[in-house]
């Protein structure tokens, strides 16, 4: 059993977002054609306290109950089954899907019988980067769909080295050609 994992395709991580992803709204066309593929689709936010201690090292952004921390318009959400919080407390970054806060993210997959878990959405070199190498350490096989990711990539190189470190931790790169 698989199911699909949406990265925080919010409106701060896209174009004219606090903290926008260069390109970042070009993920989506790709992910509303995924949706379709899988049974189980569960999506992460980013969703943090307006006095977080993550913003002493981040713009402000995703703040919850600003328009900010929405899903992106064009992201079709009504195939989305299970919505993950995280980054919800004072000190909590957050960086992971695992450490949502609402639900436990592994306990719900294994409760449903999910073994491969594909991702996709922002930021590969952050959020991606982190939920990835938790779902494999969690003994999820895991997909990086490679084309439906964008990063931040604050220094150059930061994606590839994301990738590479996904890689060393058992995560698999594919195309979402190969999953559609
Ligand atoms: C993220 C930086 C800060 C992400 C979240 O979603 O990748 N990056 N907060
Ligand atoms: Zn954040």
């Amino acid at each position: 059993m698989k199911a699909l994992l949406i990265v925080d395709v919010q409106n701060d991580f896209c174009p004219g977002g606090a903290l926008a992803v260069e390109n970042g709204d070009q993920v989506i066309p790709i992910i509303n054609k995924l949706m379709d593929r899988f049974k189980t689709v569960i999506a992460s936010r980013d969703h943090h306290p307006d006095n977080s201690r993550h913003f002493e090292i981040w713009p402000k952004h995703c703040i919850k109950g600003t328009n900010g921390a929405e899903f992106h318009t064009n992201l079709d959400t009504s195939k989305i089954n299970q919505i993950f919080y995280k980054g919800t407390g004072f000190q909590d970054d957050g960086y992971s899907a695992f450490e949502a806060t609402n639900l436990n993210l592994a306990e719900y997959l294994k409760e449903k019988g999910i073994q491969e878990l594909y991702i996709a959405g922002l930021a590969t070199d952050y959020c991606v980067k982190h939920s990835a190498i938790d779902s494999s350490k969690n003994g999820f096989n895991t997909y990086l769909i490679g084309d439906a990711v964008k990063g931040v990539n604050a220094k150059t190189g930061d994606v590839d080295r994301a990738i590479q470190e996904m890689k060393q931790n058992g995560v698999k790169l594919m195309k979402s050609e190969d999953v559609l």
